[in-house]
């Protein structure tokens, strides 16, 4: 008797750490992807968003539309989303960046000439020397 309610016992404590291991796992699933996600609004005619100190690693771009004609957004020289309605979003995997100076634009015709070029600064763990000047 003894043998089987150490038995029951030892089986709800698996069940336990089951049900457990579970949420742990589902809870990762929901929470962010590792590295950083960007936010970024698109509008007529910019491209807005904290991009001055984006840190080294992994990054993403959230994008959302709020201009009222379509616009994309890109890496220049890197991955650029499909046209975004006005209202649309898309999420843009950059990948690992290194520390440096990147421009994101928006490459409809005519729209960088309008404004739609931004300056992405990812920031790195080794001290650098910050020597350029904006435009
Ligand atoms: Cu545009």
């Amino acid at each position: 008797m003894l043998i089987l309610v150490g038995f029951v016992l030892a089986a709800a404590v698996a069940v336990g750490a089951a049900v457990w291991i579970r949420d742990d796992g589902s809870s990762a699933a929901g929470e962010a992807l590792p590295g950083t996600t960007v936010e970024v609004s698109l509008s007529d005619y910019a491209i807005n968003g904290s991009f001055s100190a984006v840190p080294s690693g992994d990054v993403r771009l959230h994008v959302v539309n709020d201009g009222a004609t379509f616009h994309n957004v890109g890496l220049r020289g890197g991955r650029i989303t499909n046209n975004l309605q006005p209202g649309h979003t898309a999420t843009l995997d950059l990948g690992t960046l290194p520390p440096g100076t990147y421009e994101l634009y928006c490459d409809v015709v005519g729209h960088v000439q309008l404004g739609m070029v931004a300056s992405l600064t990812v920031v790195g763990t080794s001290p650098t020397t910050v020597s350029q000047t904006s435009s």
